[in-house]
Order: structure tokens, then sequence, then C-alpha cells
């Protein structure tokens, strides 16, 4: 294309062209796909306005207030934070660091799981990413951002249309300063399945290079063999592990004694030998009460002499009394977000934090004024995402029954409307309590959480309860899910199966006993790079092949979808979710200085096969495009 540039120039033609001639001639980079980027976007635009966004009810675009940017000097760079200490010291140079700390240290989980939690992991790059430059200057003082991982991963691909690498890689120019922070699943990389060692240590390395410091690496059943490659591959790339437990039970409930204080010290002592820079208490259903807290964080501060990082969820509204009493304790760290993003099934609120620490003796080194010019943006922001908001806005303590992780509420909770038991959702939820007990009581997290929601859902439809499960499930094919975590594919359960559940679930199915990542061939990077350029036509990154491994139908989609309409990224999120209302105009910066100015004049009627044609103008010229509209 480029040659065809070149020869088909006018001064290449006329002869009138010297050794500077390419240099000098910035059109010849001009290809055809970058002019062809505006009709990819009005097809967009088109499609989304007269067929909706796929999941959301379809209806005219809202009108928005300006957002509230802060009001930063971007000509000054970020001061220094502990990126800079990682990458002088190493690992341990930022434990040493943490150590020395008075203060309670904080990560703001705003860009990852606080819209996980609230916003079914929907907020775009575009939003994360015009923030990030502020937060790096406002909020300089974070132990890290935990930006990525968990659900923002296939989210990105699935829904979002967007590539996660690059929203990585794009919030790592911009944050220089601060460590970034994921939520690895061990085993279960990103996904929601063991995969095979190499494909978990290509993803831990590739994740590295990308910018990822701190690894919050943990199992969904805490069993450790399924944390080790990820700790070890962590290592290797010399960054942070974060090796992590998952809270269940309730250490000071007599009636609970699965999981004693004793349990977690141990766990504790184990993953500090298998090389643990931290540790992180994961209490993902926001169970931990405080005064649990308080003698859970004692007590592990006495058991290991690695710094110790809380998470939790604010659904029952303790968050920040649960971390005060941690505080109180010795917690080193403790996971907030931005206010407008915080509480009920997100992280507690950085601010409120604060100020309920302030003139104590840990107060955390935060600026309340910039921490609420953040807060102010995502105040506006947050209204961007309302159809996917998950409707809870009050205190769930129903959740310290349940135990249900504050990302799987709304789920499950769309999962049973979906298979016709939206008005049964009550019993969803003590169905849910009598599955967990049926399974022996196990840890409850992406993806064994999935499991026991699955299950939950599928004896309610089929009228199955405690007593008749073992006699009438004999007869019955239990969901996939189900059976793959009894035949022990996503590793094993403190204290094992319960066996005679296991035998009425696997029929005449084997249960494995081994890590299943040892059973499990590894891949064959360059094959699946052959195949992989079979199926998009082009030669994939290293990110994109990872990528394809671990989501193969979702990658590939993607890439059709970058296909039939470009690179969405650089499109505002109402227009992205909505479209264009008649007579609107918008703007988009698809590089800096390069835009496309788009109107919307009008939309025909449908014609006869369905089609309406809409008359844009992009940059001033008309422009006609024709769209199916599927109502
Ligand atoms: C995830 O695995 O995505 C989680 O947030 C678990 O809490
Ligand atoms: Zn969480």
């Amino acid at each position: 294309l480029f040659l065809k540039n070149v020869v088909e120039h006018p001064n290449f033609i006329s002869g009138n062209y010297n050794t500077s001639f390419i240099d000098s001639t910035p059109e010849l980079f001009e290809f055809p796909q970058l002019r062809d980027r505006g009709s990819k976007t009005l097809r967009y635009i088109g499609n989304v306005t007269v067929n909706g966004f796929p999941g959301i009810d379809h209806k005219e675009k809202e009108l928005f207030d300006a957002v509230r940017y802060p009001k930063i000097d971007l000509s000054v760079a970020p001061p220094a934070g502990t990126k800079q200490i990682l990458e002088q010291g190493g690992p341990q140079a930022v434990v040493d660091w943490i150590k020395e700390r008075n203060e309670v240290l904080l990560t703001d989980t705003t860009l990852r799981d606080a819209h996980q939690s609230l916003l079914a992991t929907r907020v775009r790059s575009k939003d994360i990413t015009s923030i990030a430059p502020a937060m790096a200057r406002l909020l300089p003082n974070m132990f890290s951002y935990e930006m990525w991982g968990g659900a923002t991963f296939d989210v990105a691909y699935r829904f979002l249309n967007e590539d996660p690498w690059s929203r990585l890689e794009t919030l790592r120019k911009q944050a220089p300063n601060v460590l970034f922070q994921m939520l690895l699943r061990g085993a279960n990389a990103v996904g929601y399945m063991n995969y095979p060692d190499n494909v978990v240590r290509e993803f831990v390395k590739q994740s590295a290079d990308s910018g990822i410091d701190v690894f919050r690496i943990f199992d969904s059943l805490n069993w450790i063999p399924n944390m080790e490659t990820a700790i070890e591959a962590t290592k290797d790339a010399n960054k942070i592990v974060e090796a992590t437990i998952c809270y269940a039970g309730d250490i000071l409930d007599e009636n609970r004694p699965k999981y004693n204080i004793d349990y977690y010290k141990n766990l504790a002592k184990d993953l500090v030998s298998v090389g643990a820079d931290i540790l992180a208490i994961k209490d993902m259903a926001g169970i931990l009460k405080p005064q649990a807290a308080y003698r859970l964080i004692s007590e592990l501060k006495d058991t290991v002499d690695i710094p110790i990082h809380l998470h939790t969820h604010d659904s029952s509204g303790n968050g920040n009394y649960t971390y005060a009493a941690a505080i109180s304790a010795g917690v080193d760290i403790v996971d907030v977000a931005t206010s407008a993003m915080s509480s009920s099934t997100s992280q507690p609120s950085m601010t409120t934090l604060y100020y309920g620490q302030v003139n104590g003796s840990r107060t955390p080194n935060l600026n309340p004024e910039n921490s609420q010019a953040i807060n102010r943006y995502w105040e506006d922001v947050r209204r961007y995402y309302t159809d996917f908001e998950n409707g809870l806005n009050a205190p769930q303590t129903e959740i310290y029954d349940h135990e249900m992780p504050g990302g799987q509420y709304s789920n499950l909770q769309q999962q049973s409307r979906a298979v016709g038991l939206g008005d049964r959702w009550e019993e969803v939820k003590t169905m849910y309590m009598k599955v967990n007990l049926l399974f022996g009581d196990i840890i409850k997290v992406t993806p064994s959480s999935k499991v026991v929601g699955d299950m939950a859902l599928f004896m309610v439809q089929n009228d199955l309860d405690e007593e008749n499960i073992y006699e009438k499930g004999l007869a019955v094919d239990f969901p996939e899910s189900v059976i793959s975590f009894f035949e022990g594919q996503l590793g094993q359960p403190y204290q094992g199966f319960p066996e005679k559940l296991q035998l009425v679930i696997l029929k005449d199915r084997e249960a494995i006993t081994v890590r299943p990542g040892t059973l499990l061939e590894p891949i064959n990077f360059d094959d699946v790079k052959t195949e992989l350029v079979g199926l998009i036509g082009y030669e994939p990154s290293e990110q994109e092949i990872i990528s394809y491994v671990l989501y193969p139908k979702v990658f590939v989609d993607y890439t059709k979808m970058v296909e039939q309409y470009g690179d969405l990224t650089k499109l505002d999120t109402p227009t992205f979710f909505k479209g264009m209302r008649l007579g609107e105009q918008i703007e988009v910066e698809i590089q800096r200085g390069k835009s496309l100015n788009i109107k919307l004049n009008s939309i025909s009627q449908a014609m006869p096969d369905g089609t309406r044609v809409f008359y844009f103008e992009l940059n001033g010229q008309p422009r006609e495009v024709t769209i199916k509209d599927n109502n």
C-alpha cells in the first residue's frame, strides 16, 4: 500500500522528487485503512443508534453535563512514587519500604474491582485513561492502583470491543509513578478454568512486560499448588508476589469451625514458604466482621513477617469499620475506591477512610481535596453506565449468611432472570447458602463461586433440595461446571469433597486428586500462532496469541468486530452505548490533532428489506450509510 501511494503520487509520476520525498510527503502514509476509519465508525454509530447495544434497553441517548476534569498541569511530570522504588530496588525494596511506614497505605481499586463489582466491569478504557494522568499527579502516594485482571480482561474483548493490553500499556505511560496491581486467579489466570502451566507463565510474563508490578495471586479453593506456577512466574519477572488467602466463614463463630484462626495462620505460613512478598487477605464477599478483622490481622502479624494487605467489599455497610479494626491491629495496606465508585458491593471509600483516621496515629497519606477532585470526575462518568448498575443501593447484611462475592450478586440475579427464576430470587439466595454447605462449606470466589451459583439455580429449577438430592440426583445430569468441580478440575477443596454427593454428581466419571495443571499438555505457541494467522489474516502479537489461548472464541469475535467497525475506543461512552441523536454533532479524536467530526442529519424510514439510510456529515462532507434495522 505504501508503494502504491508512492508510485501514484503526482510528484512521483512527474519526476518531481528527491531523496527527502518520503520524509517530506506524509500523505504517503495515509493508507485506505485510515481513510476507511470514518466509514466504519459511521456504520457502528448507525447500527447502535437503530439497534441498541447488546444487553441494555434500547433507548435514545440521554443528555449529559460536561464531565468535571480535575485541573492539572500536564507539563509537570508526576512525582515519583512506589513504582520507582520497585524499579530501583526490586520487590524487596518495596517490602522494606512498606515495613518502614507507620501510616496505613492505600490501594485504589477504582479502575478494576470497583467497576467490576458495581457496573458489571463495563467501564471503558477511554474513561479510565482520561483520568489516569490526573490520578498520577493527585494521588501519587497510593501504594498501588488495582487496574487490571479479574473480569476486566475478557469483558474488555467480549463486551467493550477493546484490547485489554492496550488499556494497560496506555495507562502505564500515563501513570508511570505508582505500582500497577492486577488480580490473577492462579492456575485459572484471568479465566474460569485451569490452564496449562506454560500458559500461566506466558500470561504472567506478558502482563509483567506490559506494565503490571504487583500480582495478587489467589486460588478459588485456597489450594496452594494451584498458585505456585503463577508465583514462580512473577518471581522470574522480578515483580511483586502478593499471595492471597480468600476469607470464608467467621473466625469468631464457634458454629463455623472449618475456617478457624489456625486455618488462616497455617495458610499464611505456607504462602510465605512458597515465596509471598506480601500477604493479601481477600474478603471477596465482605463478610470479615470488625472484631474478627482485629483478631485475624493481629494474629497474622504475629505469625508472618511480611506486609499484610486487606481487601474487602462494603456490601454489609461495615467495610470502613472493618478497616478501622484492621488498621488498629497493624494491617499495612487496605483497598479503597474513589467515593463515587465505592461502597455497596464495591470497596469502601478512600476519603471516608481518610476522615475516619484523620488525627489518628496511622492517617493515610492522602490529600482529601485531590481525592475529591478525582471523585467529581467519577460522579459524572458513572452516569454513563446507569444501564449496568446492579440496583443495590443500601447495605445488605444478609451477605453474612449467603457469603456471595461482591461481583457475583448481580450476575447471579441476572442469570436467575434469564432462566425464568426472576421471581424466585430469595429462594436462589437461600439455596446458594445450602449448596455451599452441601459442598462441604467451600471457599467461594471466581470460579468456585460460579459453581455454587450454577448449582443453586439448577436445584431451584429442578425442585431439588438437600434431602432429595442423593436419590433424585442419580437420575439427573448436573451442570457441566458442577461436574468438573467434583472431578477435581478446579483443584482440591480444604478437607476434600463430600464423597456421597461426589458419587451422585459424577456417576461413572472418575475424579482426579492431582493438580489439574500436571495433566494438561503444554501449549505449542508456534502452532497456535499459525492457527491464529489462518483465522485473523495477520501476524498476531505475543499478547494476542496468549489472549487467543485463554479465550479463543472471544478473541476471534473481537478481531471480527474490529474488522467490521474499526477501533472504537476513541468514541465517547454515551455514543458507544447509545449512538447519536438526530441533529447531534460529535468529535472523535482518532489521534492527536486528527478528528472525525460527525453530524447525524436524518434517518430514513425503514425500506421493505428492513434497511434505513443514515445521512451523516463527516468532516463537513455528506455521507450516507445503510444500516439494517433489526427491530
Ligand atoms: C475475580 O476473580 O474477578 C474477583 O474479583 C474475585 O473476587
Ligand atoms: Zn474484590
